[in-house]
C-alpha cells in the first residue's frame, strides 16, 4: 500500500470540517493525490445510514445497533473508497474513522472496548490510520460553536456527561497510540490552531514521524 491514511478526529464543534479543508489545501501543495472523506458517510450507502444515525427523529436506535450501523457504512466505505485510494497511491483525508467509535459507542455509550475490537478487526482486518489529528477542546467550547452553527443532531442532543465520556475516551486513545496520535489544541484561534495542524503535517510528510 503507498498511499497514506490520515483522520481527523475530536468532539463536537471541535473544528474538524474547517481544519479538513486546510489539511486538503496543504496536501495538495505538498504534492500529493488526496480523497477527501468522512464517517459516517463516504459512499451512498454510508451517506444513508449517517441520515438514519443523525436523525434526532430515531432516538430509539440501540447502542448495539448503532455500534453495528457504524461499522456497516464504514465496511462499505473502505472496500468503495478507502482501500480503493490507497492501493492506487492516493492518501485519504477521512473526518472521522474507527476512533469515533471507541468515543462514542465506547466511551459515550459505555460499550466494551473489547466487543468494539473484535468488530474492528473483523471488518478492517490490518488497516489502521497512520496519522491521527486530534481536535481537543473544552466540550462546553466546542458544543457552543457547533450550537452556534446548526440545529442539534442526535448525538448533539446528549448531555453533558455523555461528552465528557467522549473527550476523555480520545485522550485516552491518544495515550495508548502515541505512534499515530497527535494532538492539537483546538481551543484557540483558527490561525492558532492550523499553525499547530502545519506542524504536524511538516513533520508527516518529512517522513519523520
Ligand atoms: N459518530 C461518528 C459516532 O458516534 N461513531 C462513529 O464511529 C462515527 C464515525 C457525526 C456524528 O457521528 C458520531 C459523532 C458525531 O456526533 P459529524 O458531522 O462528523 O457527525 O461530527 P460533528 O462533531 O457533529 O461535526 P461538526 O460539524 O459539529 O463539528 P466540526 O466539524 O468539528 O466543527 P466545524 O469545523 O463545523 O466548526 C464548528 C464551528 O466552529 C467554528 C467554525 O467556523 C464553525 O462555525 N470554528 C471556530 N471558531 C473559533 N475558533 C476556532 N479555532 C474554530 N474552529 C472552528
Amino acid at each position: 500500500m503507498v498511499g497514506k491514511f490520515i483522520t481527523v478526529e475530536g468532539g463536537e464543534g471541535a473544528g474538524k470540517s474547517t481544519n479538513l479543508d486546510f489539511i486538503h489545501q496543504y496536501l495538495l501543495q505538498a504534492g500529493k493525490k488526496v480523497v477527501m472523506t468522512r464517517e459516517p458517510g463516504g459512499t451512498p450507502v454510508g451517506e444513508k445510514i449517517r441520515e438514519l444515525l443523525l436523525d434526532k427523529q430515531q432516538a430509539s436506535i440501540s447502542d448495539n445497533a448503532e455500534l453495528l450501523l457504524m461499522f456497516a457504512a464504514r465496511a462499505q466505505h473502505l472496500e468503495q473508497v478507502i482501500l480503493p485510494a490507497l492501493q492506487a497511491g492516493s492518501w485519504v483525508l477521512c473526518d472521522r474513522f474507527t476512533d469515533a467509535t471507541y468515543a462514542y459507542q465506547g466511551g459515550g455509550r459505555g460499550i466494551d472496548n473489547a466487543r468494539i475490537a473484535t468488530i474492528e478487526n473483523w471488518v478492517q482486518g490490518e488497516i489502521r490510520p497512520d496519522l491521527t489529528v486530534l481536535l481537543d477542546l473544552p466540550i462546553e467550547e466546542g458544543l457552543k460553536r457547533a450550537g452556534e452553527r446548526s440545529e442539534p443532531d442526535r448525538f448533539e442532543q446528549e448531555k453533558h456527561d455523555f461528552f465528557h465520556r467522549v473527550r476523555q475516551a480520545y485522550l485516552d486513545l491518544a495515550k495508548t497510540n502515541p505512534e499515530r496520535y497527535r494532538i492539537v489544541d483546538a481551543s484557540t484561534s483558527l490561525v492558532d490552531v492550523q499553525k499547530q495542524i502545519s506542524h504536524i503535517l511538516e513533520t508527516f510528510c518529512a517522513g519523520k514521524e
